[in-house]
């Protein structure tokens, strides 16, 4: 395309490995109790499908992620940095970083913006957007691993590519919505044919 590309990059899931980060200190702090793998992921609220599993999950799952450092110190997802740091270095691309934070906000908002110093840089805090509603945020493309991302404007103007993750990889393929399987997929193909469709 000849115009620059609004590339909006989720965080949890796309860059940061929310459920490995939570499954290990879940396990951590919870040894006795049981536990989803990853491979037995389903649905995007991993809290909702613990409380499948006992009533009491529900909240022990929502603990883990409103302790300090939880968000701080998740591990990046392979190639998510590197894939980051290229993207935002061309010439015709624009990239953000679009992530939704907690409503308990003792930790995360502060965490989500430090970790992102720490791995992409302070420059990238002026390219770092916190919203709980991404449909106001106006882009070409979405990469997110939410199946679903609503909000109240019903015509965003991003084209949503699904971010594969453990809890939506079994969804069945739908011919009106791409995919980006991992940051080794072709991502440069995706944003070059932005405007094509
Ligand atoms: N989150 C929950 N409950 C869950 C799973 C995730 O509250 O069961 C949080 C973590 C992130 C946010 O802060 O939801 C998801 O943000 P996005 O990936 O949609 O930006």
């Amino acid at each position: 395309g000849a115009r620059q590309v609004r590339v909006l990059v989720d965080m949890d899931g796309v860059l940061a490995d929310f459920e490995g980060g939570f499954l290990k200190k879940y396990r951590a702090r919870f040894p006795a109790e049981p536990y989803i793998s990853l491979e037995e992921r389903r649905g995007f609220w991993v809290s909702s499908q613990y409380g499948e599993l006992r009533d009491d999950l529900y909240e022990k799952a929502i603990s883990i992620w409103e302790s300090k450092n939880f968000f701080l110190e998740l591990d990046p997802l392979p190639g998510s940095l590197a894939a980051l740091k290229e993207m935002s270095k061309m010439e015709n691309t624009d990239v953000f970083i679009c992530t939704s934070p907690i409503k308990h906000y003792r930790y995360c908002p502060y965490e989500k913006y430090a970790w992102i110093e720490k791995h992409l840089g302070y420059e990238f805090l002026e390219r770092t957007i916190l919203t709980r509603d991404k449909t106001l945020v106006s882009g070409d493309l979405l990469i997110d691993d939410k199946p679903d991302i609503l909000g109240v404007e019903p015509n965003p103007t991003w084209e949503h590519v699904l971010f594969t993750a453990c809890h939506n990889k079994h969804l069945p393929p739908s011919p009106s919505r791409r995919r980006l399987h991992s940051w080794d997929d072709n991502w440069k193909a995706l944003l070059e044919t932005t405007f094509d469709t």
